[in-house]
This record gives structure tokens, sequence and C-alpha cells, in this order.
């Protein structure tokens, strides 16, 4: 051993005194000792394999022991799991191997028969994981049929064509059906990727928009734990998995929340990440290995990792590698240069490949041409289910954290050389005869060429009463079920009492209260019902104070699988934090993104889980929609039901806030989303009266006679927007509850509010949310003024209102005459429109067409600024004054006021 050991860095570990500063001497030197006389290939394998030893004794001894060795972040090249380590495979290989080979015909065929009608699809996704899924439906994937949820699985968008295919054999599809492979204009179609409401009784998870699948696996994992935790269903039979792209790993949100399933400890979730080391338009990490890159970003946020790169033929091959230069080699080689190897012939190779070094030379020197070529063109793990399915058990025996199968395949594999690891394959629609017969001899399928001559490539089905049929129909009753599938089985809520509502209905006397106070208190109050109260699910992005939530905190609790293991800061404190593992109260941080994924997997409980949730989300208006508005489609086409609260809206309610916080425009945002039903209540009482509306449709029994699929459609949700500008609340005046709902309700006629003339001209001012109260203000100005009669009309949805007239409209098609709902409600009212509220002009402007007055808007256009409300209002035209002009304006271009009496209106307020 040297006696001088080279110098070293300043080291953390200087900070606390070393007990033998010599024995560290010792083991440095060794180190060296070693790396000189063996190399440093071998240092560096003694080391790692020290460091497990170590780590694996650390991790025995518990953290409790104060020991840490933290799991190193990237490992070799190597499978985690040794083919002599790997389970025995309990399936019967050679039969499962031609229900793959099936899938692979039919999803192709599929694609390629609709292809001659430009219809599109992907085949070269599927093909590369067909393993990945048959493993799992043969071994793994818990039905839904008993009393257990079953698993959810999230599949890969592109890979829906297999998908397809193997609900063709398991029986579920017939040919017929999937002729109609992306064609659902006529009814009974398959739509393109995995769409709940385009197929409910299939599909369960929204995925093709990339990244929001893994997002969403994850908070859905968790949500199954919530559940479990609160006592409301046993769900601890229920695993997630989520198939992912590697490419779609580069989305924000696919890892956005890796942390979190880690720091939860959520073992009931596996990711399996199909690396084919390529996206749409070439590979994932040309320069580098996203393999090695997801490895250390799963294992930092503290996942298991089990990294299934190669195909059993590889073993044999780095039983040589003594020197550890095949290792060094892989680990060396990028992505794109792996790619072309899979492409190129045996030369190529093993002059470039295995050229460079006298120790990998020498590794090729015995290998066959054939077998370079097996190697490197098909060998992967993800290609073999007994590595599959030795990973997937893996996954499912780690306890404590969720596991990643980093699965390695090749993109397009069986598909022929003009597919396979090709950069163009994710866009290739369709495969020739010719392929089509390279494909059937290498998979060995009982097609005869005679089938292949006919214009359009057949489909293969094995017959109902064939093994293989009933292989397939066997393994999966005896994993509970067919998968994957989407079950409801109806369970209508009773509805609360009305108290809580009758509360809000009465009007707050002389206080002063905001509506997202008055939504506030309803809810409370709703989750203290008996029947109801413990299935409203209170989702927040660590805004709770901003909303006067934090009064729900000590009652309902925040939850925490953890409970609270620390000594609280605020225990004197009446409003105190108490987290709890029971808590009902998900405060997620400062994640909106997670916020949705948790509000979605409530929503869409009733179905997941037969368990009907009422979760309200809600958040800073600004930070939903534009933010996050390609999740609330996905909820929507996931079916998904429940409130989200808009707090904090409109572009002028928050004194002070600004450009980004001022929110002028979400109305207009949610009104594109057809399963978003937008409210912009302006008193309490019409909170209470949506809110109660809402828990009638989505939660109670259908209408008598509205069961059937045309009746109303219960799968929806309710988007309210909440302000925080206190006022006098109002009871509620007679008979405005359908109004309210429907859209529209005359609130205050003029002659109730104000003295004009009986000859007095008159106008009709619309508004919604605050703005009820700016207009209200320009009726008084209005009559007291200028002698103007004007009557106030609240709107809580314009987005309805339009909704209900284009309906009437399309009725036209059918030869219907409906008059709708916002002409009806203004007909005879004398006078022009002029709409008002705080939003911009395009949100009331959407029933302008249906309205048969002179029609007239004033909105919040353009970017917020921070300033007071009333120098916000004035500075947007939208405040009492401006719009006391406006209306005679309107007037005057009719010709019942004078011109001049509207310039000397402008002149009197200063606008
Ligand atoms: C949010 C989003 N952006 C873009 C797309 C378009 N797109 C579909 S598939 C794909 C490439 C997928 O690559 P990968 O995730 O590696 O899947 P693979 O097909 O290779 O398994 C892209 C960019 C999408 N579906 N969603
Ligand atoms: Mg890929």
């Amino acid at each position: 051993m040297p006696d001088a050991v080279r110098p070293t860095r300043p080291s953390q570990l200087d900070q606390i005194p070393d007990r033998d500063s010599e024995e560290t001497a010792e083991w440095r030197a060794s180190v060296d000792a070693v790396t000189q006389a063996a190399g440093p290939h071998r240092a560096a394998y003694l080391m790692r394999r020290t460091y497990e030893y170590a780590a694996d004794a650390a991790n025995a001894a518990g953290s409790s022991a104060g020991t840490m060795l933290p799991p190193l972040l990237e490992t070799d090249y190597l499978n985690t799991i040794p083919t002599a380590a790997e389970p025995a495979y309990p399936g019967d290989e050679a039969m499962e191997a031609r229900i793959t080979a099936w899938n692979r015909w039919n999803a192709a065929a599929m694609v390629t028969r609709g292809s001659r009608l430009g219809l599109g699809g992907h085949i070269a996704t599927f093909a590369s994981a067909a393993w990945l899924y048959e493993t799992g439906f043969q071994h793994f994937f818990h039905g839904k049929e008993g009393a257990g949820s079953g698993d959810q699985l999230y599949i890969q968008g592109h890979a829906s064509p297999g998908i397809y295919a193997r609900a063709f054999l398991d029986g579920r599809l017939s040919e017929a059906q999937l002729d109609r492979f992306r064609q659902e204009a006529g009814g009974d179609g398959l739509p393109s990727y995995p769409h709940p409401r385009r197929l409910p009784w299939l599909w369960e998870f929204p995925t093709v928009s990339m990244g929001l699948g893994p997002l969403s696996a994850i908070y859905q994992a968790r949500f199954n734990r919530y559940l479990e935790h609160r006592g409301i269903k046993d769900t601890s039979d229920s695993h997630v998995w989520a198939f992912l792209g590697d490419g779609e790993m580069d989305e924000p949100e696919s890892t956005a929340a890796l942390a979190l399933a880690a720091r939860e400890g959520l073992d009931n979730l596996t990711f399996v990440i199909n690396c084919n080391l390529q996206r749409l338009d070439g590979p994932v990490r040309p320069n580098f290995k996203i393999v090695q890159e997801l490895e250390a970003q799963f294992r930092a946020a503290g996942w298991n990792v089990v990294k299934s790169l190669w195909g059993v033929a590889w073993d044999e091959v780095f039983a040589q590698d003594t020197e550890g230069a095949l290792l060094g080699r892989l680990r060396q080689t990028p992505d794109a240069q792996f790619q072309t190897y899979a492409t190129r012939d045996a030369a190529y190779i093993r002059d470039h490949f295995f050229g460079a070094d006298p120790a990998l030379r020498a590794i090729a020197a015995g290998l066959s041409d054939a077998k370079l070529l097996e190697l490197f063109q098909t060998s992967r793990a993800g290609h073999e289910p007994r590595k599959v399915y030795a990973a997937y058990r893996a996954a499912l025996e780690h306890k404590g954290a969720p596991t990643v199968v980093l699965a390695q395949t090749v993109k397009g594999y069986t598909l022929g050389a003009g597919f396979e690891s090709r950069n163009a394959n994710h866009q290739m629609k369709k495969l020739t005869a010719a392929q089509f017969r390279t494909m059937r001899d290498l998979l060995e399928l009982p097609i005869p060429d005679s089938a292949l001559d006919a214009d359009l490539v057949p489909y293969w089905h094995p017959g109902e009463n064939s093994p293989e049929a009933r292989y397939l129909r066997e393994r999966r009753a005896a994993l509970g079920g067919p998968a994957p599938a989407r079950k409801v089985t109806p369970v209508a809520l009773p509805m609360p009492a009305d108290k809580p509502f009758t509360a809000l209905q009465k009007g707050s006397g002389g206080q002063e209260i905001a509506t997202t106070m008055a939504f506030v208190r309803l809810v409370k109050d709703l989750m203290r019902e008996k029947e109801t109260g413990r299935r409203w699910v209170p989702v927040v992005p660590d805004e709770a104070r901003t909303f006067g939530m934090e009064s729900l905190f000590p009652s309902a609790g925040l939850y925490s699988p953890k409970g609270q293991t620390y000594d609280r800061v605020d225990r004197d404190q009446l409003l105190y934090y108490k987290e709890a593992k029971d808590g009902q109260i998900l405060n997620e941080g400062i994640t909106e993104a997670g916020s949705l994924a948790d509000f979605t997997a409530a929503a869409t409980s009733y179905a997941t889980h037969g368990e009907p949730m009422i979760p309200f989300y809600i958040f800073y208006s600004m930070f939903g929609w534009q933010r996050t508005g390609d999740q609330f489609w996905a909820l929507a086409d996931q079916l998904g039901r429940g409130f989200v609260i808009g707090a904090t809206a409109g572009r002028t309610t928050m004194t002070g806030e600004g450009l980004q916080h001022a929110d002028g425009h979400s109305h207009l945002l949610a009104s594109t989303n057809p399963a978003a039903l937008s409210y912009d209540p302006a008193f309490a009482f019409e909170v209470a009266v949506i809110v109660r509306e809402g828990l009638r449709r989505m939660y109670g029994p259908a209408p008598e006679g509205q069961e059937g699929v045309d009746g109303e459609d219960k799968d929806v949700f309710y988007y309210l927007t909440v302000y925080n500008e206190p006022k006098v609340q109002p009871a509620m005046p007679e008979g405005v509850e359908e109004g309210i709902i429907k859209g529209l309700y005359r609130y205050r006629r003029a002659a109730d509010a104000v003295s004009t003339p009986a000859d007095a001209p008159q106008a009709q001012l619309l508004a919604s949310g605050t703005a009820v109260h700016w207009v209200l203000e320009a009726q008084r100005l209005l009559a007291e003024d200028w002698g103007v009669a004007a009557d106030v009309w609240s709107a809580p949805s314009w987005t309805e209102l339009r909704r209900d007239a284009m309906a009437c409209d399309a009725a036209r098609l059918r030869g219907e005459e409906r008059v709708p709902y916002v002409t009806r409600a203004l007909a005879g009212a004398p006078g022009p429109v002029v709409a008002v509220s705080d939003w911009m002009r395009a949100v009331p402007d959407q029933i302008a067409p249906w309205v048969e007055q002179d029609w007239t808007s004033v909105g919040t256009d353009g970017f917020g600024l921070s300033d007071t409300r009333d120098a916000a209002r004035r500075h947007f035209g939208v405040d009492p004054q401006s719009v006391v002009v406006q209306a005679l304006g309107a007037l005057a271009r009719r010709g019942e006021v004078k011109p001049e009496t509207v310039k000397k209106a402008a002149e009197k307020y200063g606008l």
C-alpha cells in the first residue's frame, strides 16, 4: 500500500470529527492501490459493490440509526435484475406469444385499412410496447368485476390500436367496429385515442395529451390512499399503472409530481416508460442517454428504479466483459448512435462499436454476424415477457416507494426494416402488402398468401373457441374481468337539507360579505351534512387563507398520510394547522396542475371507485383556466363532476394585484369547454341556487324521463367565479331560481327602484358578478341625473344563455322552431340593452346575436393594472358613470335622448 495518499479537496465531512484519520487514509490508499494494480474499472467495481453492501446495511438499520447512505443516482447500462434472479414465468409463453403476434397484426391492419380514407393512426408505438401491455394483461392488471375497484390503467395514447386489437381478441370489439377506427361521426366508432367521453365502457383515463397521464396517475394513486385513509373505500387492492413514452417525459407535467409520489410512499403506483429512444421527430436524447437521465431523475426523487434494457441474448456477452470495456462502451454510446447500430449491418457494428478497443475486439471475435445483428437490432428486455414479468413483479414487491420500470424497446419492432428504429416511423400509417407478408412470416401467423392478395389486409382472429381465445378469457377472469374497462354503477346521493342554502338566500342583513365568503360558508355547512358531508373534497393550492378557508383546518383537517409528526407552532391557537391521516382537505402546495389532477381523481371517483365524491377546487381565478386549460379538457374527457371555483375573480376586483393576477377572461376560456357550466354569480343567493342545482344535476337521480343517453348530461362540472369584494348580500327575490340557472333574470325594475316620469326613456342594464353592483348604481344615476328609467338584470351565465340559443339554432336543422331563453326573457323589454361585466366584452357579447334590442357592451379588455378598484374601473370604462354615459349614448342613437346629453354626462362625471 502506498504511504502517500493523493491530496484531497475540501469536504463537507471536514466539519465533523474524523475519529481515526489514519484509518481514513488507509481506505483511500487502498482505492489508489487497486486502481494502480487492476485498473480503474476494477476499482470502480469494488467501490460499487462495497457501496451497495454498505447501503443495504444502512437501510436495514433504518434511518433511526442516523446512518445515511443515499442510493447511487445512476447505475450501469445494464438490467437491474440479472437473468438468474428472475422469477419463474407463470404463463404459457408460446400461447401468449401467439396472442401478442395477433395483436400486433390486427393493430397494424386496422390502421392500414383506415389509411385508405386518410384517417391516420399509429403503428410503431404499440409495436414497440406490445409485450409491455400483454404481460400486464396476462398476469397483472386487475379488472373491475367484484367489490374492488380493480387497477387503474393509464395507456399511452398512441398505443390505442393495440388495445383495440386486444379487445377484438377478447370478444369485446367486432371486426366492423375495428373498421370504424377514427370514424365516430355516425356513431359506434372507435376514437383515435383513449377518450372516456367517446368510448365510456372501455377507456377510463384520457392520456394522449402528453404529460397529463403521468401527473394524473400520481394523484390517482394518492387519491386511492385518501379514500382508504378516510374510510370511504378499501382501495388496497388497486394498483395504478401508467404507461408512458420516453419522449413524453420531456413534458414538465410528467415529472412535476415525482417527489410527491415518493414522499407519500405510493407503492400502489408503477410507471412503465417505454424507452424506444425515439419520439416523433427523431431520437429523444440524440447525444445522451435517456434511460440514464430518467434513472437519475427518478432515483433523486426517491423512486425505486428497475431498468430492463437487454434481452437474454446479451447475457453471454456481458459474461465476457472482464475488463469492463463493454460496459464502458455502452455508457459512452449516445442514443442516436445506438439507433444507427440497430439499422446497420454486422460489419459496421463490428468495426464501429467493437473496433475501438482491443478488449472489445476480442469479445466481438467470438460473436457471429447473426448474433451481432440480434444483439443490436432486436434483443431488448421490453420484447421479452420474462424480463417484463420480472420487472413488474419487482415493482409490486417493492414497498414504501413507487417504482418506475425503464423498459428498452425498438420503435416499430416486428414491422420490418422499413419501420424498425427509423426516425420517421411514428408517422407511418400503413404497411404495404409486402411488409405485411414479411411480418406474417416473422410472427409465424397462419394467414394464407391468398388472404393477403385482397385490396384490404384481413384481420385475424383464432376463433372464439380457439385455445388462445379461451386462454385469454380465463386469464382475464382470474384477474377480475376485462381490461381496460370503465364501469359506472349509478349511485345517487341524497340532496342536502335546505338550511345551508336558505341561510344564504335570506341575505346577510346589514353585514358585508364577499361571494367568496358566501361560498366558503355554504360548503362548510354542507360538509357537516350527515349523509354527504364526508364526500366533499376541498382542493386548494396554498391559497386557503387568501379565500378565508383557514376556518376549515381544525374541523376538516388537512390530509397527510403521515398525520402530524411534529409539535405544532400554532398549538395554542383556535385556527390551527391540523394535519391528519384522515384529513379531508387536499392542500397541494403551490401547484395548480397538481390540484387539478387531484380534483380530477375525486371528480371521477363515482366511476373509478363507485364512490361519488364532491370535490371543489378553489384557486386564484387567473391561474386556473389559462394555466391548466388542457387539464380541464382532460377532466371533461374523463367525465369528471364537481365544482371549480375561480376566486378573486374579475379584472378589477383585487386592489393592487395587477396584470398577471387580474383575470378578465377565464369565462371566455371556460366557455370553450363543453362540459364546463360557467357561472358568474352576483349575490350570495345566486351562489346558493347554483350550488344546489349543481348537486342535483351531477349527483342526484336523473330527472323523470331523462335517464337515457339523451337526457340531461350529468357528466359536467361547474365553474363559479367568486369575488373578494365585501357587499351587503340582499335576500333572494321571489321566483328567480330558474332565471339564475338558465343565466338571466330581471333583478330590479326601474319602477321598483327609482322614480322617473311615465314617458322617461327606458333602457335595460345587464350585468354579471360584481358588475351588478355597478349597474345598480348606474340605474340610480340614470334616473336621478338624466331622467332615464333603466331595469337591472343579473346574468349569472352568459355562456349557458349562448349554449341554449345555439341549441335552438341547431334545432332548425330538424325542422323545429325554438326561441332561445335569452330572447324570450328580454322580449318586450323597452329600450337598448347595455351589458356590463368585469370580463372582456367578448364574454357578454356571446349572447348578442339573440338579443333583439340594440346591443352595447362594455368590459375590461386589455391587460390588468395595479390600482384601486375604482381607478381600475374608470380606466376600463366599466364604472357606474361610464355605464351611464354608454346607456345615454345608446339612447341617443335611437333618438331617445339628445346627443348633447351624452357629452354633458361625460363632462359631469369627468370621463
Ligand atoms: C401535449 C402533446 N404534445 C404533442 C403531442 C404530439 N405527439 C404525439 S406522439 C409524440 C411523440 C411521442 O414520443 P414518445 O413519448 O417517445 O412515444 P413513443 O411513440 O415513442 O412510444 C408527440 C410529440 C401530444 N400528443 N401531446
Ligand atoms: Mg419513444
